[in-house]
Parts: C-alpha cells; structure tokens; sequence
C-alpha cells in the first residue's frame, strides 16, 4: 500500500481532532521537517510522522484500550491505568496503520514510541519525540528552578540543542520531564527512566571521547 498524502492525512487530522490538538499536531509536523533538514533524513516521512502522532489523542480511554487489545499491543501496567497519558502513542501508531495506510515501520515506530522514548531509537523516533517537546506552542514545564541535574534546562536550550545533536536534546527534554513527574508526584514509566539512563550515559560517553581526542 502506497503512504497516504500529507494534505489527506491533514484534512483527517482536523476533522479527528480538537482545535488546540489539531493545532499543535501542524507545529510538531513542521518542526519535524525542520529537524529533518538540518539533520539529514527523510522530510516527508518527518511530515507524516509529525501529522499523525497524535491520532488516538482525542479517543477515550476505553477506546485506545480496546484498539491494543485487539491488535495484541502489549502494555505495561501504567498504560492500561484509567486516564493514562501514554496508551494513546501505541494506540495511535495501530491506527495510522490501519486507519491512515501507513505501512512504513519507522514512521510506525515513531508514532508508538513518542511518549515514553525507547533505547536505541532511529533518527526519525527522536525527531518526532523532540518536534513534541520543542514545537512552538509548547510551553515551559512547571519545575522548581533548582536541581542538581546537569541535563535539567530550560525548554530554550533543548530548542537549541534540538538543532545541534539529537542525543543531547533527548537527554534534556527526558531529564525535564523525569523531575517534573516527580515534582508532581506522577508515576514513572520504566520505558520513560530506561530512556532517559539510556541516553544520559550515551552523551556522556560522547562528551568523554571528545575530550579524550581533544586531549590527543
Ligand atoms: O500527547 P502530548 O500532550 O503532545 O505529549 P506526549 O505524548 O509527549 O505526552 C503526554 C504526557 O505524558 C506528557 O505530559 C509527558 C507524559 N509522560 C511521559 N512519560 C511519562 C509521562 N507521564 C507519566 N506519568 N509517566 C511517564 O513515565
Ligand atoms: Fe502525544
Ligand atoms: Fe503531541
């Protein structure tokens, strides 16, 4: 099956969603292509991505978990919890297969894993993840201003950083998130801490090597 046209999947977009959903559905599709430019990969499947990551949003609750479990999507206990703010990513990459005729297995996984982040994800996974954070609609997470994390920053810097190496935005956007849920007494999902440890040891290994060849 040939991938849909974005301006289809667009037009789908805004009857699916509610305004505000709608509107930052546009924004994390253009910043997608944005990354995607500066960062060498592909621009229209950054588009469709961006276009249709949140396409389970606006369903209820029964409904994306009704959409997993006849798909066999596995879950993990956090996301089967009633109002749970990561089913709708899994639901949402079930749907842009069989609803939108996305067959493309990046873009699919791109869609699933936009919330939580994975370990070892592809170029186009962290561009979607972080077109989320960044998008300009976005507003600062609520946070006190003093932690002792190297990677806690402002959404400014993860908007910078976003441009320069996708690794080290991951790092600061998942850092962000992990105190701000603690801040407010969320609960954490594995997958969102195994992301994070994961990423955070890697741009420290980087930033070692770096210095080793400097030190050369
Ligand atoms: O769908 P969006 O609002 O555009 O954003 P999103 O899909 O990134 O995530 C929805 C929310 O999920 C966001 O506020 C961050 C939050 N989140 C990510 N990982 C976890 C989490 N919330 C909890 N409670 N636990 C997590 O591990
Ligand atoms: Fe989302
Ligand atoms: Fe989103």
């Amino acid at each position: 099956m040939k991938t849909p046209s974005l301006s289809k999947l667009r037009k789908e977009m805004e009857k699916e969603l509610e305004s505000k959903r709608y509107e930052h559905t546009l924004s994390v599709a253009y910043t997608a292509a944005n990354l995607a430019m500066v960062h060498g990969e592909d621009i229209e499947k950054a588009l469709i991505a961006g276009m249709l990551h949140d396409c389970a949003k606006c369903l209820s609750h029964h409904k994306q978990i009704s959409i997993c479990e006849k798909n066999h999507m596995p879950l993990s206990e956090m996301e089967k919890e009633e109002a749970s703010p990561l089913i709708h990513a899994k639901a949402g990459s079930i749907l842009a297969r069989k609803e939108y005729g996305v067959t493309d297995r990046d873009i699919l996984n791109a869609i699933c894993y936009h919330t939580t982040g994975r370990p070892h994800m592809s170029p186009l996974e962290k561009i979607i993840f972080i077109a989320d954070y960044i998008e300009p609609g976005r507003k600062h997470a609520k946070r006190s201003a003093n932690t002792s994390d190297m990677y806690t920053r402002s959404l400014a810097k993860s908007r910078k950083l976003a441009y320069r190496d996708l690794d080290e935005a991951l790092c600061c956007i998942l850092s962000d998130t992990l105190t701000h849920l603690k801040e407010k007494g969320g609960k954490i999902d594995s997958m969102t801490q195994q992301t994070y440890d994961y990423y955070k040891k890697l741009s420290f290994a980087q930033l070692k090597e770096e210095r080793g060849l400097v030190n050369e």
